[in-house]
């Protein structure tokens, strides 16, 4: 213990007077997780970092080559500070099929250190620089095809705080926005390979948030407790879009605009984040309850993929927020259920159970799941629950006709009554007896199977 503190003393001595201290490895962190605050002097700093070429998930039923810095998308999170001086080790996994490189914004110098850093596979590059200036800088891939590189995954975020740190927050959290490309339209399953052709319209199959779809919802929710500072650190990887990055149901307090230091904006609702640029926010969380991450160019969110979710446990606070204080059918004159067209052409058709579960479980993720939510649970009073409902389970042909036809009045579901309208929801024979098979087959329903033939004679 003694010795210790004395050797702790010694180190803080020799650092103050200016005598070469030991270098300092960097922690590197997997997104949405940040390494901690430094809270130390400048000095010399060793990053470690490994291109790697791997296949993934990026959606369900759907993988894909991702090339990666660290072995996920988006790369490791770098944390350094104002005046450090940085050892850079890039190193090329020997399995790789290509030569990368890495131009960090962080880096006053040719390229941002791609030049410095070209490394063949089975190679490591070292090169060294000087963070002369504070902000949050996005890195990437800038070996040849640029685009492609970038467009496979090959980005990531490096922070290099101001001397002292930033203002303290309970939470910090890594999200790095970025499309992808894919030869097969969005949801088509199987290794999906790039696209060129996509990738020079500008128009992406998938816009997610840290790397795949569904990568920050569900389980997979970033969270933090009533009462807390929230930061999130928000990169865009691009390759192609800017982003409108917003949170439903927050304002941010504060924006350091475009990852600079020096301007900060007060009580922002939407930030603009440009491809190649970056953006933190910082906002104290006052409500319990879902807060959703999106691109407010919001077909790539619903459509899309860029979704992501912060969970916020606590107490309510109904001076805040009340909640809904009043619900009523509102049916004026001459109005019907509206119906909603998905404009979805489906193709594939279901051959085994198996496979109707599984395209009916897409079928429920974009078309039930925002009323009924991913687990089936529904909302209290308002949206019934699929999930062991007596309802659901007693009649097959009602249950068919409620998603064909709509359904509205007053209904009894597991002992507690609704009286709301679900849409008719617009969808071809194939599609319902998908969806329905699977709402059959999870939460621990009834385990039915719903065929197209039963669903076109239900519709008579
Ligand atoms: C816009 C919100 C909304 C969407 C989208 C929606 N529903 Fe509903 N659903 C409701 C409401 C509201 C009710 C209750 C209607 C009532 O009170 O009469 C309901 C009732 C039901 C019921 C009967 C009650 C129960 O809990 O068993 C089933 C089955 C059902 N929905 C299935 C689906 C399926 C499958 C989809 C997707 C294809 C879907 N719903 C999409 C709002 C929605
Ligand atoms: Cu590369």
């Amino acid at each position: 213990m003694k010795k210790n503190i004395f050797l702790i003393l010694i180190t803080v001595l020799f650092s103050a007077s200016g005598f070469a201290a030991k270098p300092i490895e960097a922690v590197l962190t997997d997104a949405p997780n940040v390494p901690p605050p430094l809270n130390r002097r400048p000095g010399k700093v060793i990053v470690r970092l490994e291109t790697k070429e791997l296949l993934g998930r990026l959606a369900d039923g759907v993988q894909y080559t991702f090339w990666t810095f660290g072995g996920q998308v988006p790369g490791k999170f770098i944390r350094v500070m104002e005046g450090d001086e940085v050892e850079f080790h890039l190193s090329n996994h020997p399995s790789s099929k290509m030569p990368h490189n890495i131009d960090l914004h962080a880096v006053t110098g040719p390229g941002g250190g791609a030049e410095a850093s070209f490394t063949a596979p089975g190679k490591s590059s070292v090169f060294s620089f000087k963070t002369l200036n504070p902000g949050l800088y996005v890195y990437h891939c800038a070996t040849a095809p640029v685009g492609m590189h970038i467009a496979n995954g090959m980005y990531g975020l490096i922070l290099v705080e101001p001397k002292g740190g930033l203002p303290k927050v309970d939470k910090e959290y890594y999200v790095m926005q970025s499309e992808f490309y894919t030869k097969g339209k969005n949801g088509q399953a199987g290794i999906q390979p790039f696209s060129m052709e996509k990738a020079l319209t500008e128009i992406p199959d998938y816009v997610v948030f840290n790397g795949s779809v569904g990568a920050m919802t569900g389980d997979k929710a970033i969270t933090a407790k009533v009462g807390e500072k929230v930061r999130l650190f928000v990169g865009n990887g691009g390759p192609n879009l800017v982003s409108s990055f917003h949170v439903i149901g927050e304002i941010f307090d504060k924006v350091y605009v475009e990852g600079g230091t020096k301007t900060i904006n007060e009580n922002v609702q939407t930030t603009l984040i440009p491809a190649g640029g970056s953006a933190i926010v910082d906002f104290k969380v006052e409500v319990p309850g879902t807060l959703i991450l999106v691109d407010h160019s919001i077909f790539r969110t619903f459509n899309k993929g860029s979704l992501g979710m912060l969970k916020i446990a606590g107490e309510e606070n109904k001076e805040v927020y009340s909640g809904k204080t009043g619900d009523e059918v509102y049916l004026p004159e001459g109005s019907a259920i509206q119906s909603i067209d998905t404009g979805k052409a489906k193709v594939v058709l279901a051959t085994t159970t198996a496979e109707r579960i599984a395209f009916g479980k897409r079928t429920f993720e974009s078309n039930c799941m925002a009323c009924h939510q991913s687990d089936g649970s529904g909302i209290a009073g308002v949206f019934p629950p699929l999930a062991k409902s007596d309802f659901l389970n007693a009649d097959k042909k009602r249950a068919i006709r409620a998603v064909t036809s709509g359904l509205s009045g007053k209904i009894s579901v597991n002992g507690k009554e609704y009286n709301g309208v679900m849409p008719a929801q617009n969808l071809s024979d194939e599609d319902v007896a998908n969806v329905l098979t699977f709402v059959y087959s999870s939460w621990g329903n009834s385990k039915q199977v719903v065929t197209p033939a039963q669903v076109k004679a239900a519709r008579k």
